[in-house]
């Protein structure tokens, strides 16, 4: 079941007379009954929404075929299955990609046209789940397509928040967020599942006591409970049957306890518990890096964490069990440590609940867990207060500390009177009011650890967690992390997609992306490379069109190359760098209005955290840049700035297949991989970057000669920061670096306001913990290389290419295939139908 085209496949899972077939004609038929029967419309009075909602039910009904079988095979082959616990998955509209997934996407859209609807229409009234902040939550969202697609049984677990990553309008410059309802018209792609519901507890106090055989036990007396209900969305392989389960926990107040109060003639307060109870999966927390000691946070967390583990002791038990064998059937992966408390929660069921004796619980729970780091940046890394966790979690504190005493005991036989050490590795950071280190409770409660890219997975066991790598080297790995080409090829750039299989004369590269080595040959053919470029022209086009409209500036898509920044907005990656840079070019155009350049269009894209002032600064600088810019006639046949309102999923499908070029800036030993980086390349965009993350690695695959590299390495700027850096050197000795400085001070771009910009300007002269100006010379002496190898189409194009050619490593298939036989000992279970 492997080689088949995927539309002969579907084909043959459901016959033309079931009513899933998938023929032009009984999608046509299945379309018209979807309006009729489950939105109540007919053509004539049927609105945008209605049309969408009858696409979607009638490719879901496709899907729930294919999920009723794996579910069934699943169960009876008893198969190990990989649980992913993640508080954020960022997934995108659905109908896209389960159409091309499906195998039916030519075959909808020629339905479509037949009975005469906007097809593009359709797809653009989809309101994106954004229930995730940035890349560790699309991450999430291109493993679970990974792990259907590479055919591992797998249940993705987390939080079906109300409200998700805030939508983001520009005002006067500036971003101001608005709430994403992204349920206000309903959810297609959701069952709801209200008799798969746990109780999670919260507070109150524990008691010890004796049981009848007079062994020690712990009961949890809490004083707030509320339940958790599962909603469930297919998640559907590319080309094949198996469809794995997306399993969101929405929190609603349990029904008897409701009744409680309201027996007591209490209405108002029963109301209130309602309300408080549903709080908890109400909105996700829009930082990137968490902010420190938010209850309402470690609520959530443990919320889906309670319910999720609590399901597949359930499911063990259904399907498998004594729950001694818990570990042989699931493999949980956390995804960085915001689910790190179920390491505790496992310890709890197994030993409260189940009467293991510890050490029992403890090997079952450590040979469960695998915990991905996400990040060396301090401020990212969670922490709780000791007291916060004893109000929330009393009997979690307790576990805590067991395992702590425990794991201290082993440091100190191993280090002998090494208290240094211990107070190091200890669970809990001592210094200052005592907190609980969540990374340390991943580490402990996990049999393997690893980092994202190669050079943040070197730098954990060097830095980070130096101390753990040192006990155990051999629970440390790397997985340099993936993109699914699904969704940000054959989604987003139909016409690559089909160039590219053109090319290669099949598309076996959509679920083996090492095959786009094919194109290799072909580098060099003029004919390739022309029809190369207008797929490249035509994305920019259709980008230019959307900015018009939603960003009101115009761009030139003939002559200039789209130079593209889209991220979170963040100090250390540097959006202040690309900002120099154009007004360097600014200024050398005002000094010499004749200088033949190469025409640009500088476009950002990104969210900055609600509460990061410095973040919100630096858009509101763009926009001051970019409206200076885009009216100076004396420049704007050479240079446009653009910024790109609502980053997200959606809006960034649009932007990944219309850049030439790709900024990946930021300062080595910051980022620990990126994903953008990845999307770009794979869309034919070359980069210009620092040796950071896994830009490293893309470098290495795509070869020195086809990136544009600048900057200084994560050695350099650690041995610049151990010898002390002063930004204000670097200031008085680049008589252009400060000119560039001074014109933000000056006020031209604020409209004569000489205080705007400052904190930002101080900052960057004074402190510039990001080392933007060290790498500013070397990252416009690179800018200008690039512009002269765009003026020589012939080389980029090549270029080009060969970035797409060579992009293979960088498919979440392969990452997805590395963690199932390095980490998880998972074996694919294909569905046979
Ligand atoms: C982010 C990193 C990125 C990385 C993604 C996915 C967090 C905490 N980390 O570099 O900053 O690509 O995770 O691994 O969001």
């Amino acid at each position: 079941n492997t080689a088949v085209a995927p539309d002969t496949e579907a084909q043959a899972v459901a016959p033309e007379h079931t009513r899933t077939g998938m023929s032009k004609a009984s999608l046509k038929q299945a379309y018209i009954d979807n309006l009729f029967y489950i939105q109540g419309r007919f053509r004539e009075v049927a609105t945008p929404h209605d049309l969408y909602m009858a696409a979607a039910f009638t490719v879901r009904d496709r899907m729930l075929d294919r999920w009723v079988k794996s579910a069934q095979v699943y169960k009876t082959s008893h198969s190990r299955t990989l649980c992913y616990l993640s508080a954020e998955y960022l997934l995108g509209p659905h109908l896209a990609n389960n159409l091309v997934n499906l195998g039916i996407a030519e075959v909808a859209k020629r339905a479509g046209e037949e009975l005469d609807l906007d097809f593009n229409a359709i797809l653009e009234e989809e309101e994106e789940p954004g229930l995730g902040n940035g890349g560790l939550g699309r991450l999430a969202a291109c493993y679970m397509d990974s792990l259907a697609t590479v055919q591992i049984p797998a249940i993705g677990y987390g939080i079906r928040y109300e409200f998700g990553i805030f939508d983001q309008i520009i005002q006067d410059g500036w971003q101001v967020e608005r709430s994403d309802t992204w349920l206000r018209n309903g959810n297609p792609w959701e069952i709801p599942r209200p008799k798969i519901s746990f109780p999670v507890m919260y507070g109150g106090h524990t008691e010890h006591y004796r049981d009848h055989a007079e062994r020690p036990r712990v009961r949890w007396v809490p004083d707030m409970v509320i339940s958790g209900v599962a909603f469930d969305t297919p998640v559907l392989g590319y080309g094949v049957d198996n469809v794995n389960l997306l399993r969101l926990w929405k929190a609603e107040a349990p029904e008897s306890f409701d009744f409680q109060v309201f027996n007591v003639g209490d209405y108002y307060g029963a109301v209130h518990a309602k309300i408080e109870a549903e709080t908890i999966s109400k909105v996700l927390y829009p930082n990137d890096d968490p902010e420190a000691g938010k209850e309402l946070r470690l609520k959530q967390q443990y919320f889906f964490v309670s319910c999720s583990i609590q399901d597949m002791i359930r499911l063990h038990l259904n399907t498998v069990g004594p729950l001694e064998t818990f570990h042989e059937k699931f493999v949980a992966q956390l995804n960085d440590t915001h689910p790190a408390i179920a390491v505790a929660e496992l310890m709890r069921l197994l030993m409260d609940d189940h009467e293991m004796p510890w050490d029992t619980a403890w090997a079952i729970t450590r040979a469960t867990f695998c915990y991905t780091n996400h990040t060396l940046l301090p401020e990212a890394l969670e922490t709780w207060s000791v007291g916060l966790f004893e109000r929330l979690l009393p009997r979690h504190l307790e576990i805590i500390y067991e395992i702590n005493r425990r794991f201290l005991d082993e440091v100190r036989m191993r280090y002998l009177g090494d208290e240094e050490r211990v107070a190091r590795m200890s669970l809990i950071d001592e210094a200052g009011g005592r907190r609980i280190r969540m990374a340390h409770l991943a580490v402990v409660g996990a049999r393997a650890v690893n980092g994202v890219a190669a050079l943040h997975s070197e730098l954990i066991k060097t830095t980070l967690l130096k101390d753990f790598y040192e006990m155990a080297p051999e629970r440390f790995h790397n997985v340099t992390n993936g993109v699914t080409p699904r969704r940000f090829i054959v989604v987003s750039n139909p016409r690559l997609a089909g160039l590219i299989t053109e090319m290669c004369g099949n598309d076996r590269w959509i679920r083996d992306l090492e095959c786009l080595r094919d194109l290799e040959t072909h580098a060099d053919d003029p004919g390739l490379q022309a029809r190369w470029r207008e797929v490249k022209t035509a994305a920019k086009s259709d980008l230019a069109v959307w900015l018009k409209q939603h960003a009101g500036v115009v761009l030139d898509p003939q002559t200039m190359m789209f130079d593209i920044q889209a991220k979170r907005l963040h100090e250390y990656k540097r959006q202040h760098l690309n900002v120099l840079h154009i007004i360097r070019v600014y200024q050398r155009l005002k000094q010499n209005p004749n200088l033949g350049m190469t025409p640009r269009a500088f476009i950002f894209g990104g969210k900055a955290a609600p509460g990061y002032y410095m973040a919100k600064l630096m858009i509101k600088l763009i926009n001051s840049v970019a409206e200076v810019i885009n009216n100076d006639p004396q420049v704007n046949g050479y240079i446009r700035v653009a910024f790109m309102p609502d980053f997200n999923v959606k809006n960034g499908q649009r932007l990944y297949p219309a850049a030439d070029l790709s900024e990946q800036i930021s300062l080595a030993g910051k980022e620990a991989s990126g994903t953008g980086n990845m999307k770009f390349s794979m869309n034919g965009a070359l980069t210009v970057g620092t040796l950071d993350g896994a830009n490293i690695e893309i470098r290495e695959e795509v070869g020195a000669e086809n990136f544009f590299l600048f900057g200084m390495t994560a050695e350099e700027v650690r041995r610049k920061q151990t010898e002390g850096y002063r930004p204000w050197d670097y200031y008085h000795g680049d008589h252009e670096l400060k000119s560039d400085i001074d014109l933000i001070t000056s006020g031209l771009f604020s409209h004569g306001d000489t205080s705007l910009f400052r904190p930002l300007t101080d900052h960057l002269i004074n402190n510039d913990p990001f080392m933007v100006l060290a790498d500013y010379r070397a990252y416009l002496d690179c800018q200008d290389r690039i512009s002269e190898v765009y003026d020589r189409p012939a080389e980029w194009d090549r270029m080009s290419i060969l970035n797409v050619a060579r992009m293979g490593k960088f498919s979440s298939d392969r990452s997805i295939r590395e963690y199932a036989e390095r980490i998880w000992s998972i074996e694919p279970k294909p569905i046979g139908v």
